[in-house]
């Protein structure tokens, strides 16, 4: 069963969106997006030698646009220019209009509000960079982050891009344990970091859990403490040093350091299905230039107009890091560095945010979304969303329920809902809807971005599934500027993790459909693939079926190992608050879950639960779930990234039932 097998609905872009009193699109129709994308992917030279010379101002021109291949594993772009990401998203904008706000700090208590200019950013960078450069940091380094969400978290990548050196930000919910291994991965001899973070009226012990990574990750010989909230922490001298301290002691202009386009930017470490996380490597140009582009393009962003950006992810999460930090940045943008949570202190937050700030694009995850959908529209009456254009959202498959709410609730019918796919490895958005053009389907990230060129393959064969109405492996058959060039120190599993799987392209680990339309949907992780006596079902698919059930808040499906089937159907579901768990109701979501897709899909087990194991930026961790289900439950593996980790216990109790 497809997609396509069911009519979808199809939403129109809001006329608004075309109207006057809005700015005018970037891209005007639906005819120009497909001219560009046809472009994009034939002439890549003529397309990104363009866009690269309008969106990054470079100090020694390029003049080869693309290099390498997918085969080879050594893709490079702009190969022979020069520039610096620091002087790109910073100086160039703070000569040009040096009091636009270029950070607008939410800060967790309400009210709570910073806003750095340009100028103030172009100062504050400046300083710091003096700070690394004293520290002995050099072009080349790895230097490591883990900071809360405040401005200085901002100074401290755009700092580390100054000088040439690379940043790997560490979510700071990581666990020391997490952290050391990220620093020892790198070697960075240098940790910024804060006394304590503060994140829905807690404070969060960072220094210290920095303290107990450093003890034992020898290569580290500076830890620069920024002051958050003040409390006493302990000190090891010299190694720890007062951020504020040393910032006074240099002056606020240090000079960008030239580096070449495909000289490394930044770390990010991400998790793959097996072995220890990996630490994806991104280079400048390219990535640069995705970040821009996207921003641009896929938000329509409108500096001239005001616009004001609002990404709730963390920095310490690739969506931070381009749509927080980079692209918006990049475009003379005001960005939103938003400290806290969705229902601190209640869940009006974002929508008071959205009044105070006058956001116009919105991006958020789904996760949040069905939080909020779940505990009631109450929450957003009588505040003022008409400045917001495009809302959007990543992470995972939107549910077209929760997509449904998001457009009515939130967009009141009037913004652009853009699903946006994409990975930490791809830099930026790959599939997503452009915002006054494409119209949209709830649940599919639509088309792809400029210059990725899709491909659908056949999982067992490696074959290109041509045409539509195919399901199949989501891949892509050319390079793009800002995909990730390796994993740092182990190119080998860069290329048996990406390339090599099916030679010629890059593999996104996802499965996905074309539908008859062209759109495409992605069916979750290959593992979390489920083939039921031949049938493929996307966990996804049967998630959404669950979460259809009035009584339900989240779904989560994993597929258990059976003799007789090959796979079946688990389930795990959260109720809604006020719902309790009656006698029949496993039946009633067994009943729902069989009208809905069809009695091929029929669970063999639904559990109804308290909570779901999920990482601390809301993704459902399934591998836990699927081991659990599968008698695996003593090798569930690294557990303390959860944001919860004592839910796991549960589960296994209530699977062992
Ligand atoms: C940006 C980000 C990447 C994985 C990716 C896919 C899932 C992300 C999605 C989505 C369906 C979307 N994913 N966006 N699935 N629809 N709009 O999340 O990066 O943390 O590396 O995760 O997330 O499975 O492969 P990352």
């Amino acid at each position: 069963m497809t997609a396509s097998d069911q009519a979808d609905p199809v939403y129109p872009v809001p006329q608004r969106l075309l109207g006057p009193g809005v700015p005018k699109p970037h891209i005007a129709s639906l005819d120009e997006y497909k001219k560009l994308w046809e472009e994009s992917v034939n002439e890549p030279e003529k397309f990104f030698g363009k866009l690269g010379n309008e969106l990054l101002t470079w100090s020694k021109p390029f003049t080869q646009v693309k290099s390498g291949s997918l085969e080879q594993g050594d893709v490079a772009w702009f190969l022979d220019g020069e520039l610096n990401a620091s002087y790109n998203c910073v100086d160039r904008h703070a000569l040009a209009h040096p009091d636009r706000v270029a950070i607008i700090h939410e800060g967790d208590e309400p009210g709570n509000v910073v806003k750095i200019t340009y100028r103030q950013l172009l100062q504050e960078v400046s300083r710091l960079a003096n700070v690394l450069l004293s520290l002995d940091v050099r072009k080349g380094d790895n230097v490591c982050i883990y900071m809360p969400m405040i401005p200085e978290a901002v100074y401290a990548m755009l700092a580390c891009t100054r000088i040439g050196a690379l940043h790997s930000v560490v979510f700071a919910g990581f666990s020391s344990d997490s952290l050391r291994d990220r620093i020892l991965d790198c070697s960075a001899h240098v940790v910024l970091t804060a006394d304590e973070g503060r994140r829905g009226g807690k404070n969060i012990a960072t220094k210290r859990i920095v303290d107990a990574a450093v003890k034992e990750s020898p290569c580290v010989d500076h830890v620069l403490v920024c002051r958050r909230t003040g409390s006493e922490v302990p000190w090891t001298a010299p190694r720890d040093k007062w951020w504020h301290e040393e910032i006074a002691k240099f002056r606020p202009y240090c000079p960008p350091v030239s580096v070449n386009a495909e000289d490394p930017m930044f770390l990010l470490y991400t998790s793959g299905s097996t072995g220890t996380p990996k630490g994806v490597m991104h280079t400048t140009a390219g990535y640069l230039l995705g970040a821009a582009a996207t921003q641009k393009y896929v938000f329509d962003y409108h500096a001239e107009a005001g616009d004001v950006h609002a990404c709730m992810a963390d920095i310490g999460w690739i969506t931070g890091h381009t749509y927080i930090v980079y692209g918006p940045l990049l475009n003379g943008a005001t960005t939103v560095l938003f400290e806290s949570t969705p229902t601190y202190p209640n869940p009006s937050r974002f929508w008071e945010v959205v009044q105070k700030h006058k956001i116009t694009q919105l991006y958020t995850a789904p996760t949040a979304i069905r939080a909020l959908r779940r505990l009631g529209n109450k929450w957003l009456e009588g505040y003022d969303l008409s400045s917001l254009r495009i809302i959007a959202s990543v992470g995972e498959p939107i549910n077209p329920e929760a997509w449904e709410w998001y457009n009515e609730q939130v967009g009141k019918n009037q913004c652009a809902v853009i699903d946006t796919y994409w990975q930490t490895e791809t830099g930026s958005h790959i599939l997503t809807p452009l915002p006054c053009v494409v119209p949209t389907k709830p649940g599919s990230a639509t088309f792809p971005f400029f210059g990725v060129k899709t491909a659908i393959l056949d999982p067992v064969t490696g074959k290109e599934l041509e045409g539509n109405d195919v399901t199949g492996v989501l891949a892509i058959s050319q390079s793009w500027p800002s995909m990730a060039r390796t994993v740092y120190n182990n190119h080998y599993r860069y290329l048996d993790t990406y390339l090599n799987p099916y030679p010629g392209f890059y593999f996104t680990g996802d499965g996905a459909t074309r539908d008859a339309d062209g759109y495409y949907w992605i069916r979750g992780r290959v593992d979390d693939v489920i083939n039921v006596s031949g049938h493929r079902l996307s966990t996804a698919e049967i998630e959404s079926a669950l979460i259809l059930h009035h009584a339900v808040a989240e779904a989560a499906v994993v597929g258990g190992q059976d003799e007789l089937t090959g796979q079946c159907i688990h389930a795990f579901c959260t109720l809604k608050p006020n719902v309790d768990a009656n006698e029949g109701l496993e039946k009633e979501l067994t009943l729902q879950v069989r009208k809905v897709i069809g009695p091929f899909a029929t669970p063999k087990r639904i559990y109804v639960v308290g909570d779901l194991p999920k990482t601390r930026s809301g993704k459902i961790m399934r591998r836990i779930l699927r081991k659990i289900v599968n008698g695996e439950s003593d090798s569930l593996g690294d557990i303390s990234t959860l944001a919860d980790p004592s839910v796991v216990q549960s589960l296994i109790d209530k699977v062992k039932q």
